[in-house]
């Protein structure tokens, strides 16, 4: 039986199925090549893995476009492979959550085909609808890059919306009989044993019509306690939602306990840092104490109140060393000082695929080689207004697919990601940056999440102490946490190319990322180092 609040204990590992383990060499990843990997997972100190979707899809947004709810896409397996992955990973006590993608489906989904055939067929109101408005469409709301969220159906003169691609209809969630269709879904799922779900852009499900932007509509939170009362609460779910441009106020009203909608969201504030306007593909110089004031607000914002979802990375963001780190000079130290940086704060860790192991962000060498319907959306402004080079240096900075290309098991053909043909650029580095390579290296990035997970665990004050920023200038950064009856920890990182010196407030170390053991009153941290000490 899964205690109450589960979710606080919960150390999250996130699949991107396409890109994890391919088993057949189709080129594409699939669930028994996940069940390969459960052991390497249960190794590291993971007890539950969310899973991208895995869902039968046309695949114009990788999966997040889904044409049916309730079965396996034949590429990554059958159900019975589905049921076999959720029993194994019971097995090993990681629990798992699925992808709620419950915004829009696929245009392909037969509730979209059903409701095309016109204006009286009983899934036709599944789906937002709307008369134009003086020859023109409802309103000017944007779809990915400068292309408008309506779309015209000549058969019925009407236009339907899609916040996303033209081929993700967006659901309209305002009907009844929509909303029990999701509820019956989602118990599928759960009564089948599933533990929960990340739910997929969720703030948008509810929307405010006259408004410059869709999402955060008025029935939103109405929306949320209904799935929360006959799905979620009933079955002990952890739910985390994906939710943008939030301040811990509002995501409170999402997530403290007496709400009764979701345990906790994912706020993505800090990964505005080093992008102007938080526009990926348009930067500016990244200010690690800015990143860090970001992130100790959130923290003081919700201990106490809510909780926190600790991530720097998933299949929509570029790898976190090429973005705050140092992936040429100082990749393994980088990743270690932002590993213990995040890790040791207040909330549930998300580790992306791939993270564990120093990932850096491929080089795409042409255009050819970014697939994502994202990039490929901006792609000709880019390259009118900036140049071919200078855009191939935007995607391998930025785009999407810097943290979808796939695994490296080995340093064998494809990284040992495939036999066959990949479906995606292998990652141009993985002779060197490579699963079986780093385990073998006692000094590995593997190794030293090992540690940290486990030092996680171990200690209360970590899981579940109070938190305060105590440096943050000049490279130098300590934050404290403490609990009654605990000692304090504190977390002392370097977060610079030079060197830096600075007077310990205790001298116990738990971890550290150089291997030091002895600690002094006054020390000289190399460049990225972190320590863990507690008086
Ligand atoms: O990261 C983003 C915002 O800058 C966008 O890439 C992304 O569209 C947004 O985060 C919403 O993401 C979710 O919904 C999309 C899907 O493409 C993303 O993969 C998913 O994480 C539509 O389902
Ligand atoms: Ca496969």
């Amino acid at each position: 039986m899964k205690p109450k609040d589960w979710y606080k204990d919960a150390v999250v590992y996130q699949i991107y199925p396409k890109s994890f383990c391919d088993s057949n060499g189709d080129g594409i990843g699939d669930i028994r090549g996940i069940i390969s990997k459960l052991d390497y997972l249960k190794e590291l100190g993971i007890n539950t893995v969310w899973l991208s979707p895995c869902y039968p899809s046309p695949q114009a947004d990788n999966g997040y476009d889904i044409s049916d709810y309730q079965d396996i896409a034949p590429e990554y397996g059958t159900l019975d492979d589905f049921k076999e992955m959720l029993d194994e990973m019971h097995k090993r006590g990681i629990r798992l959550l699925m992808d709620l993608v419950v915004n829009h489906t696929s245009d392909e989904h037969k509730w979209f085909k059903e409701a095309l055939k016109g204006k009286d067929n009983p899934y036709r109101d599944y789906y937002v609808w709307r008369d134009p408005v003086d020859g023109k469409p409802p309103n000017d709301w944007e779809a990915g890059f400068g292309k408008s969220a309506w779309e015209y159906d000549e058969a019925s003169g009407q236009y339907w919306l899609h916040l996303f691609t033209e081929k993700q209809p967006d659901l309209n969630w305002t009907n009844p009989k929509l909303r029990e269709e999701i509820v019956n879904m989602i118990n599928w799922w759960l009564d089948m044993g599933v533990d929960g779900f990340r739910c997929d852009v969720i703030n948008l499900i509810a929307k405010d019509y006259d408004a410059a932007d869709p999402g955060d509509g008025v029935h939103l939170h109405e929306y949320l306690h209904e799935l929360n009362e006959k799905c979620f609460t009933p079955h002990n779910a952890m739910t985390v939602g994906e939710v943008f441009g939030l301040s811990p106020e509002q995501s409170l009203m999402l997530t403290a306990p007496e709400r009764e909608e979701l345990t906790l969201v994912f706020q993505f504030e800090h990964m505005r840092v080093g992008r102007v306007d938080g526009q990926r593909f348009f930067h500016c110089d990244f200010e690690p104490h800015k990143f860090v004031e970001i992130l100790a607000k959130w923290q003081k914002g919700l201990i106490g109140r809510g909780w926190n979802a600790l991530c720097f990375e998933n299949h929509d963001q570029p790898r976190s060393i090429n973005r705050f780190g140092s992936p040429q000079k100082y990749r393994k130290e980088s990743a270690k000082l932002l590993a213990t940086l995040l890790y040791c704060m207040q909330g549930t860790p998300f580790i992306y695929q791939g993270q564990e192991l120093g990932f850096i962000n491929p080089v795409f060498h042409s255009l050819y080689e970014s697939v994502d319907c994202e990039a490929n959306d901006i792609e000709r402004y880019l390259v009118e207004n900036f140049g071919l080079e200078e855009t191939l240096r935007k995607f391998s900075f930025d785009s999407r697919d810097c943290g979808r290309v796939p695994m490296a098991w080995d340093n064998s053909y494809n990284g040992g990601f495939t036999c066959g043909k990949p479906w995606i650029k292998i990652n141009d580095f993985y002779c060197d940056i490579n699963a079986e390579k780093d385990l073998s290296d006692d000094s590995g990035i593997y190794a030293y999440y090992k540690k940290l997970l486990a030092l996680r665990a171990s200690k209360n004050v970590l899981l579940r102490g109070d938190f305060e920023l105590l440096e943050n200038a000049d490279g130098l950064v300590i934050y404290r946490r403490m609990l009654e009856g605990e000692n304090d920890i504190y977390v002392v990182m370097n977060y610079s190319d030079s060197e830096v010196s600075c007077e310990l407030p205790a001298n116990n170390i738990l971890l550290s990322s150089a291997g030091r053991m002895k600690s002094e009153n006054n020390i000289t941290l190399s460049p990225w180092e972190a320590l863990v000490i507690e008086k």
